[in-house]
């Protein structure tokens, strides 16, 4: 376990922008507990100038061939770039290590790019929870733009996606399946779509199909209708044009982003509550095994799940009351 003053001179490596520190501090955040915690805590005041983009769509569609151009393309407008590549299916394995390090390649010596494989070692919940924290360090250590790359299959990744200040949601032809692959959920996030391998046949099927789901929208003047562009990823074609929509995106700013970032604030806060809170009930205001008594009883019908959840509740909210513990501070909110 990491020592506060440990943590306070990783966080301030971090703010310096020294890379092996910003490498560091997001394997802390993607531990779970206590060091990932301090960690957001030590780098947090420094956050909020990066501008997140997600990036999803299904596996082998070219997202990661356009985040890495993406990449260079900002780049050549002397704007620095992290990215983190969300893959819950591959376990920490030599599979990500091996993308990362052919994804540097590309950026080799320029220290305005940062690559990282966020890599599931437990529960999709604990990947989000981890990318979000790894997006604050990025933050903290100036980059400006942050795309986080997922595969747009589950609800877990577009909760992901869904925690960015812009979502592009990339597709490719091919006989309707790219749109198709697409879950409702996922056209209801994208910002801005991208249909890439556009040197392969279909794409203007493919475009069209995504225009025939827009029509199904109401926008009203003002409103932003998302642009249908697309891209050839390998040689970088219409690349500059995803750039330019997502400038213009980003300029219009206004109420709409602020309300998402606080959205994403509000998802966040609520999260961890509840993290913390089943932790709380299930560890430490029940007695050892009465968790494991209650799965036994709903299992046998003894009784419904809903009682055995009241009855956790029941426990865990008197069980907070703060009769052993300290009292409350005077002052403060509190919790009525
Ligand atoms: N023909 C063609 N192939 C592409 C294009 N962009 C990416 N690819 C290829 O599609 C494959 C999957 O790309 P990748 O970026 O790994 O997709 P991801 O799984 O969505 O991240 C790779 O072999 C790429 O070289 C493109 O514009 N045209
Ligand atoms: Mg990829």
């Amino acid at each position: 376990m990491p020592t506060h003053d440990d943590t306070r001179e990783l966080a301030a490596r971090v703010v310096d922008g020294d890379r092996r520190a910003v490498a560091r501090a997001i394997s802390r955040v993607e531990s779970e507990g206590a060091s990932a915690a301090s960690m957001v805590r030590a780098v947090h005041a420094r956050t909020g100038r990066g501008y997140l983009v997600g990036v999803t769509g299904a596996p082998g569609v070219g997202k990661s061939t356009l985040v890495d151009r993406l990449a260079l393309t900002l780049r050549s407008r002397g704007r620095t770039v992290g990215v983190l590549a969300v893959d819950p299916s591959s376990p920490f394995s030599g599979g990500a290590v091996l993308g990362d390090r052919v994804r540097m390649q590309t950026h080799a010596g320029d220290d305005g790019v940062f690559v990282r494989s966020m890599a599931s070692r437990g529960q999709l919940g604990g990947l989000a929870r981890a990318t979000s924290d790894a997006a604050l360090v990025l933050d903290a250590a100036g980059f400006e733009v942050i795309v986080i790359e997922t595969v747009g299959v589950g609800q877990a990744e577009v909760e992901i996606s869904r925690a960015a200040d812009v979502t592009l949601v990339v597709t490719m032809p091919g006989g309707g399946d790219g749109v198709q692959a697409l879950k409702a959920g996922v056209m209801e996030i994208a910002d801005l779509f991208v249909v890439n391998k556009a040197d392969q046949a279909g794409v203007e099927r493919a475009a069209a199909e995504i225009e025939s789901l827009l029509h199904l929208n109401d926008y009203r003047p003002g409103d932003w209708r998302p642009p249908v562009l697309r891209t050839r990823a390998t040689e970088g074609r219409g690349v500059e044009e995803v750039v330019a929509a997502l400038d213009r995106f980003r300029a219009r700013g206004g109420e709409g982003a602020e309300q998402r970032r606080r959205a994403r604030v509000r998802t966040r806060i609520r999260q961890l509550v509840s993290h913390r809170f089943l932790d709380h009930a299930e560890h430490r205001a029940l007695d050892p095994g009465t968790f494991d008594r209650l799965v036994e009883h709903v299992a046998g019908a003894v009784i419904d799940p809903y009682t055995a959840a009241d009855r956790i509740l029941d426990r865990a909210v008197s069980g907070a009351a703060p009769t052993a513990s300290p009292a409350p501070r005077s002052k403060g909110p509190g919790l009525g």
